[in-house]
């Protein structure tokens, strides 16, 4: 009775120390987390084959980040290695904090060989799963890590609370040098050769020659909950992913919660994070059970059709009348076809903000401005001195309403803070496509993209409204767009060409999918919302790498509003510089 009474004190003592504790942090900052990111080259043995890649701190995959809603993130990154580096931090808001976001030659010059420099930046609103990678060329092949947001101290989670947390971060490996990889085939005008495995935590799996022993693994009790982070840092697949025996519950994606819903398998985009909750078997189940993960694959060209594979385990109970070391039958799971669009579409409907009173969606219901892009492939000639493989000196080019992106030689955001924008950027990009076609038809006869610098500006606090459509020339494929700076709301989604009259009226403005990256469907379009609310320049590409090496991508400019905190400040006096 006594120790009762005792634990009840206890309880309530403890309750009123969390209540305390969140309401201070509701009034001051969080605590602030420091990190030092030492960029060198390591050797690493995959495949059978040793590497020289690039590491952070000589760890493959990277470091974990940890932080709690509302702290401040410090990482000071040095550069040991050859490359120039720059790191992005993706999904996290970077609410007035541009000058941290980490795209080169948008929000900064690279740290070149030698230099450093602080990354500054406070999470603000955002709790769940992200990831930062290397945001330079094709670097964030090996350059990548989680970063795990906690809810602030003391706040539960809206679903039960999990035994235990797991980051699963799923990758994409080359034999050979990716650097030369991209560079050759820019200059032959080519696709690159496709990967040669993919990879969970860094570990490619049984399926691939030499890799039994790279294998990850998952060791489980019965009767548990646990919540696996989900992250595609893959370069250019989209990734399904599935455990033998057993189902998911999807409770949150891009750091934003979302209505549970339950699945077998889960589709993730490179960009996309997703957090879901695994069960295990109420009893040890006599088996093991295969974690795999393999490409979604839509476009006309060739992909790496191999399977990454990891292991879950449960741990034997001691009463077990099994004998140590018996070998139980491995389960695998069923993945949907390669080309399984209709899962596709399925999983990304379910996909559904939470919506409620402690965590709303704040869907933008009076729109300012409306936009229409194209996105999808083309060709472009290449210069005379070049010797391209395509039909008259031509290449493989990607753009969005038909301007394929060329990199500055500065970063946009100084241009525009610095009032130096001639001969960085022009503030014409288009709103709607040039020449209207049948988008998902048959291509028009001049599929040749046009190229430039151009960016969309944006007066601070405008409510937009984006329609990206995918184009069928050279092959109808699934792109996933990742905005920077903002989370957008998906209110929309259908397959064929968007149609302004009768498309709008279907939009979901009660609960839509709030996220950064989005799976434009194969032969279809996605209706996106955001509010222009962080002042700043936010680059918005294609997260497969190389559709972005060949252009899909273009930039906003939203500017300064006119209160004190609408600004964005000056740039840190280590930024570096071109
Ligand atoms: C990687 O291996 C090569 C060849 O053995 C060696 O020369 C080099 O020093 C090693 N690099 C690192 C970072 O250990
Ligand atoms: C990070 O930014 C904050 C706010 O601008 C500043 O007070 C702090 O000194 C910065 N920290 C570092 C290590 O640069
Ligand atoms: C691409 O693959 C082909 C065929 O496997 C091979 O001959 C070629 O060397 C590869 N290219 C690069 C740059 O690795
Ligand atoms: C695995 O190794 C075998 C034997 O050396 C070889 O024939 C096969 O092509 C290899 N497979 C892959 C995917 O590299
Ligand atoms: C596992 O095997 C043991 C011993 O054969 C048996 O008693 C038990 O019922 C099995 N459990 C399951 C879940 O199949
Ligand atoms: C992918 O590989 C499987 C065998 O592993 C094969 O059956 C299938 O046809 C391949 N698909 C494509 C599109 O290459
Ligand atoms: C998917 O690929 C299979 C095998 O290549 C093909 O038969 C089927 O038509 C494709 N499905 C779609 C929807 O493209
Ligand atoms: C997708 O949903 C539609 C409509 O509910 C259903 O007919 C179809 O079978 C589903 N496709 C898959 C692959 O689950
Ligand atoms: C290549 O250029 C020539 C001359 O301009 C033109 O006649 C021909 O149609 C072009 N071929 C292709 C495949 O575009
Ligand atoms: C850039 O121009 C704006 C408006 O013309 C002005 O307010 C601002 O001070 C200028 N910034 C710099 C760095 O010159
Ligand atoms: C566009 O092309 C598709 C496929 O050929 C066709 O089904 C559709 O009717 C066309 N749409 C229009 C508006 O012409
Ligand atoms: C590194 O960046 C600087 C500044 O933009 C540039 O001048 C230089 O050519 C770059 N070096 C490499 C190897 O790309
Ligand atoms: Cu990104």
């Amino acid at each position: 009775m006594g120790s009762r009474f005792f634990s009840h004190l206890i309880i309530l003592f403890i309750s009123f120390l969390v209540f305390a504790d969140y309401s201070a942090l509701a009034k001051h900052q969080g605590a602030t987390r420091h990190y030092k990111f030492d960029i060198k080259m390591q050797n690493v043995t995959r495949l059978c084959q040793t590497k020289s890649i690039v590491t952070v701190n000589g760890q493959f995959p990277g470091p974990q980040i940890t932080a709690r809603e509302g702290d401040r993130v410090v990482v000071k990154v040095v550069n040991h290695v050859q490359y120039n580096i720059s790191i992005h931090w993706h999904g996290v808001r970077q609410l007035r904090s541009g000058w941290a976001d980490g795209p080169a030659y948008v929000t900064q010059c690279p740290i070149q060989t030698g230099q450093s420099y602080v990354y500054n930046f406070t999470i603000v609103g955002q709790r769940g799963t992200l990831f930062w990678h290397a945001h330079i060329s094709w670097l964030r092949v090996t350059l990548y890590g989680p970063i795990v947001i906690l809810p602030k101290k003391g706040v539960p989670y809206p679903f039960p609370q999990p035994y235990k947390e797991v980051p699963i971060i799923l990758g994409e490996w080359w034999k050979t040098d990716t650097e030369t990889l991209i560079t050759q085939a820019l200059q032959t005008g080519l696709a690159p050769n496709v990967s040669d495995a993919f990879t969970v935590n860094g570990l490619p799996g049984p399926f691939y020659n030499c890799s039994a022993k790279d294998t990850f693994k998952l060791k489980v009790k019965p009767g548990t909950t646990y919540l696996l982070r989900l992250i595609n840092a893959a370069l250019n697949d989209e990734l399904f992913f599935s455990i033998a025996g057993h189902h998911f519950t999807v409770v949150e994606a891009d750091a934003v919660y979302t209505k549970p819903f339950q699945t077998n398998t889960v589709l993730i985009t490179p960009g996309q994070t997703t957090n879901v909750l695994l069960r295990t078997r109420h009893h040890f189940p006599n088996a093991s059970f295969l974690i795999a993960a393999r490409p979604y694959a839509t476009g006309p060209a060739a992909f790496d059709n191999t399977t990454t594979s990891g292991i879950l385990e449960y741990h034997q109970p001691s009463s077990s009348t099994h004998k140590k070391g018996v070998k139980f039958p491995l389960l695998k799971p069923s993945l949907p076809i390669f080309n399984d669009t209709s899962f596709a579409a399925n999983f990304s409907r379910k996909i559904r903000s939470l919506a409620s009173p402690k965590f709303p969606a704040n869907v933008p219901k009076k729109i300012d401005r409306k936009f229409f892009f194209t996105v999808g492939l083309g060709i472009m000639s290449c210069s005379k001195n070049q010797n391209c493989q395509g039909p008259n000196n031509t290449r493989v080019a990607a753009a969005v309403n038909n301007v394929s992106f060329v990199q500055p030689n500065i970063a946009l955001l100084q241009a525009h803070f610095f009032n130096k924008t001639k001969g960085v950027y022009t503030t014409d990009f288009p709103a709607n496509p040039p020449i209207k076609f049948n988008y998902t038809g048959p291509p028009p006869s001049n599929i040749m993209v046009s190229s430039g610098t151009k960016v969309v500006v944006l007066p601070f606090n405008t409510s937009v409204e984006l329609v990206m459509q995918d184009t069928s020339i050279l092959g109808a494929e699934s792109h996933p767009l990742h905005l920077h700076g903002f989370n957008f709301f998906v209110v929309g989604q259908g397959f064929g060409n968007f149609d302004p009259k009768n498309d709008p009226g279907k939009f979901n403005l009660v609960d839509p999918a709030e996220r950064n990256t989005v799976g434009v469907p194969a032969g279809g379009w996605v209706a996106i919302r955001f509010l222009a609310d962080n002042p700043g320049a936010w680059f918005m590409h294609c997260h497969l790498e190389v559709h972005t090496s060949w252009g899909l991508k273009m930039a906003w400019i939203v500017q300064d509003g006119k209160g004190r905190k609408q600004k964005l400040p000056p740039p840190p006096k280590d930024l570096p510089k071109c």
